[in-house]
């Protein structure tokens, strides 16, 4: 009886309590990602999860990505720590609509920067071992699951030219490197899948594509997200 209640509870709040189709929109830092969000914010079947980047700026009043920008070494376990919960968050919110699309997800963290991360030494072997753990746990959940990836696919050059225009103050010592890397992460990942098994279909856009004509792109793969085809 019990049973048949929740059932029915389910059923009349519209399949509320399952989780909505999923998208992550993925890419390399200054691909574009706030300005693909904006193109839906204005549809009401679509839940936009902006980046939690502010609470990374003020948690508790610390710019932990400040800290992480000038002393990795130091600072990135705590970061990243802190990307991991926030995201993870995201990953759990509930919403009305049917649809919900995230900049970025857990598995972006991991996989591209936690990754650059060890690459270069910057995170120690025992710190990512707690990272990987935590990971492991949380990306079973059902809420962690999705259903779709959109890569917005740059040149990193493009990207770099993005970042020094928007002149955001934490990311003033990024170098051209970094970008180039975390490129070749998101390539091997997303485009070649060489790194890391994606359990999502990617759809990737052209991303270095100006402004003025982004739309059309953004347009060209829209009812992929809103008929939830994966
Ligand atoms: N960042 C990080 N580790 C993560 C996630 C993000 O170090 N796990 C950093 C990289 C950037 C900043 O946080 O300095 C925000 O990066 P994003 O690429 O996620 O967001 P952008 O605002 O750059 O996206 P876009 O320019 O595509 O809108």
């Amino acid at each position: 009886k019990i049973i048949s209640k929740m059932a029915q509870t389910v059923a009349s709040s519209g399949g509320d309590l399952a989780r909505p189709f999923t998208v992550a929109v993925e890419g390399n830092v200054g691909s574009g990602k706030t300005t693909f969000l904006q193109h839906f914010n204005k549809n009401q079947n679509v839940a936009v999860l902006a980046e939690p980047i502010d609470m990374w700026r003020n948690c508790s009043s610390y710019n932990l990505l400040e800290l992480m920008y000038q002393d990795p070494k130091k600072w990135s376990f705590t970061f990243q720590s802190y990307v991991q919960l926030t995201m993870l968050r995201q990953h759990q919110r509930k919403t009305r609509q049917p649809i919900k699309l995230m900049e970025r997800s857990l598995y972006s963290a991991r996989y591209c920067f936690v990754e650059k991360l060890c690459r270069d030494g910057l995170m120690a072997k025992p710190s990512m071992e707690v990272i990987d753990q935590w990971f492991n746990y949380v990306t079973k959940l059902e809420d962690t699951q999705l259903d779709l990836i959109v890569y917005l696919r740059t040149s990193p050059e493009v990207a770099f030219e993005r970042i020094l225009k928007r002149n955001r103050s934490e990311e003033r010592t990024v170098a051209f490197e970094y970008i180039r890397d975390l490129h070749d992460i998101h390539e091997a990942w997303l485009y070649n899948k060489t790194l890391h098994k994606c359990k999502a279909p990617v759809i990737v856009l052209n991303a270095d594509l100006d402004q003025s004509v982004i739309e059309e792109e953004y347009m060209k793969f829209e009812p992929h997200i809103l008929n939830k085809i994966p």
